[in-house]
């Protein structure tokens, strides 16, 4: 099938990391302005961050080197308009956008002004309509919305509907995290519905944010852990245990915690290319993807890290199409299904499907 099939289907995104979702073009320029100011070697950042093939240890140091050249305000901004633009062109209606607030003091950046600087890029967002805050302000530019880009006629226009996931990374102290947490609960006006759990899987014990993540969840807040992308059994199991409302990834799972997933109905937000890049996984016919799928497991296709991974969403559905011979209908389901896993609350939910049954009749995507 033809990728243009994959482009055109409407999308949910819901496991990026604005970070590891900037086009490499707009890395090499910052890293060009950075080298002409002497503060790094352009040549040395060009390798790494052109380089294809990468361990999850090499993601993580790759990460360390995006966040000397994204970590400032304007810089902050201007990801996260191109980040949120690059998914509405490929038709994501919903995109559950999770980046971790960072503190830098050289920079005068608080976690506070940092997703200030994220909600900016939001408000800067203008070659799509957006909906991004839990209050229902959308910003159009008068034009009508519409989703599909066969339907648009010159006068309507894409719609996409954004909400942030703020993440506790794994180097962080509970002080820190707790600060996420209580920015999070502050933020909600502006779409911010969730907390995510994330970084390097050998750094930290996931149990030294648990007090946070109990606290996000008393408040309200929706929670998603990674889980299992080393195997860390011990680690798993207790993640299982505390009933996240997803997770990500559950790639090392050994057989009673994946009977422990089974049982529990957790979502799992399923990156499969990441997954193959990083060699969690071996190869694509192993992928539990498949075991979920069959046994009608709630799960969602994602990018994780579309520029660190050189990859898109609409490339995650052919993928999976080739690799477990899905057609085009059952993938247009899965999409659909997926809307049913947001954080983004009852209205936005019934608007998604609204939106994917029409789509889905016009583009013969169901009966
Ligand atoms: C775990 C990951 C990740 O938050 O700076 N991140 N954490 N596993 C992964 N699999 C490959 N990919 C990305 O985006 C980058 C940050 O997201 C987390 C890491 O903490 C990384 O530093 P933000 O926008």
């Amino acid at each position: 099938m033809e990728m243009e099939c994959w482009v055109s289907m409407p999308k949910v995104e819901l496991h990026a990391h604005l970070n590891g979702s900037v086009r490499n073009s707009t890395l090499l320029e910052f890293a060009k302005e950075l080298g002409e100011k002497g503060i790094i070697v352009f040549s040395d950042v060009e390798h790494v961050v052109l380089k294809d093939d990468r361990s999850l240890t090499e993601v993580f140091k790759l990460f360390d080197l995006i966040h000397i050249l994204t970590t400032d305000h304007a810089t902050v901004t201007r990801i996260t308009k191109e980040v949120v633009e690059d998914f509405a062109a490929e038709n994501v209606v919903y995109l559950e956008l999770r980046t971790t607030p960072k503190r830098n003091d050289s920079r005068g950046m608080t976690k506070r002004s940092y997703l200030e600087a994220v909600v900016e890029g939001l408000r800067r967002v203008d070659a799509v309509d957006i909906d991004f805050a839990s209050t229902g302000v959308v910003l159009e530019n008068k034009k009508k919305s519409c989703y599909m880009n066969n339907e648009c006629d010159g006068i309507s226009r894409k719609k996409i509907y954004v909400r942030l996931l703020l993440s506790i990374d794994r180097r962080e102290t509970l002080e820190a995290a707790m600060e996420t947490v209580k920015l999070a609960l502050e933020m909600k006006d502006v779409g911010v519905v969730g907390i995510d759990l994330s970084g390097n899987p050998r750094v930290g014990e996931w149990t030294t944010f648990l007090p946070a993540l109990k606290f996000a969840r008393e408040q309200g807040l929706h929670v998603t852990l990674h889980c299992g992308e080393v195997p860390n059994q011990e680690e798993i199991h207790r993640m299982l245990d505390f009933l996240p409302e997803r997770i990500g990834h559950a790639c090392c799972l050994e057989e009673d915690a994946w009977r422990k997933l089974e049982m529990s109905k957790i979502p799992v937000e399923i990156c499969l290319t990441s997954n193959i890049r990083t060699n969690t996984i071996s190869s694509i016919d192993v992928h539990h993807f498949a075991d979920l799928y069959n046994k009608k497991h709630p799960l969602v296709l994602c990018t994780d890290d579309s520029g660190v991974f050189s990859t898109s969403l609409s490339k995650e559905y052919a993928i999976a199409a080739a690799a477990f011979g899905i057609g085009k209908k059952d993938l247009f389901q899965l999409a659909r299904n997926a809307v049913e896993l947001s954080f983004a609350g009852e209205k936005v939910v019934r608007e998604l499907k609204e939106l994917f049954d029409l789509v889905g009749k016009s583009l013969a995507y169901s009966d």
